[in-house]
């Protein structure tokens, strides 16, 4: 009888873990993240300075997050991912394109920088790079062009092409490329904020001298899976 008892609870025990086991397999809306930053805040010094890195992260990027997450609460945008939102961009309203756009490029705008960073990039991003551009010198005059003459605020994007090449565009308020409202449409790579926000404590006006400062600090390995990725 005893056996009989716990063949029966062992039966009951299996067929839960299946469910539960089951229950993990069906896709579990992805619940926006807002990560921590990869490194200290005064890491990037000097190029980047701790007080901007801190009111960047803590406030600026914080508050997209914070408005994202509001923005798509209880509609059918709510667990879906942001990827799949700027597929449609135009279709959906501005707070979930400024405040999606705002957390989807700051989260990848910390990663792409590192306190080891800068060299220049290597293997297949340095070949397809030197493709696109002629050289690495060449690459960072056309993206410190872009990053400079966009107007107000925005972003300077590498981006990889369907065809898998690069190029170098720029994109205005919190937009990105790969929204349907974008100029032109790729995968991003590296991004460069150019808000005032990114660099006037440290740089003022001089928008130049924050991008010139930005390529100590450009986290190559990390745009060349970024790159790889994008290909597969
Ligand atoms: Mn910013």
């Amino acid at each position: 009888m005893k056996k009989q008892f716990k063949a029966v609870w062992m039966g009951l025990l299996v067929a839960g873990l299946a469910v539960a086991a089951f229950g993990q397999e069906a896709p579990a809306p992805a619940a926006l993240e807002f990560e921590p930053l990869p490194y200290a805040f005064d890491a990037l010094e000097p190029y980047i300075d701790a007080r901007t890195m801190e009111i960047h992260y803590s406030r600026h990027h914080q508050a997209y997050f914070n408005n994202v997450v509001k923005a798509v609460a209880g509609t059918d945008m709510e667990g879906q991912p942001l990827e799949d939102l700027f597929a449609r961009m135009s279709q959906l309203p501005a707070a979930v394109r400024n405040n999606g756009g705002g957390h989807w490029n700051h989260t990848l705008f910390w990663k792409v920088m590192s306190p080891d960073g800068g060299g220049i990039p290597e293997g297949e991003l340095g070949a397809a790079v030197d493709a696109a551009f002629g050289s690495y010198d060449d690459f960072k005059a056309q993206f410190g062009a872009a990053a400079a003459t966009r107007f107000g605020s925005g972003w300077a994007w590498l981006c990889v092409a369907d065809d898998g090449s690069l190029f170098i565009t720029s994109t205005p308020n919190q937009d990105n490329p790969l929204m349907d409202v974008a100029e032109k449409r790729g995968t991003p790579i590296l991004g460069l904020d150019v808000w005032e926000h990114a660099y006037y404590l440290k740089y003022q006006n001089l928008r130049g001298s924050y991008v010139e400062a930005f390529w100590n600090v450009v986290n190559w390995p990390e745009v060349a899976a970024r790159f790889a990725a994008a290909l597969q």
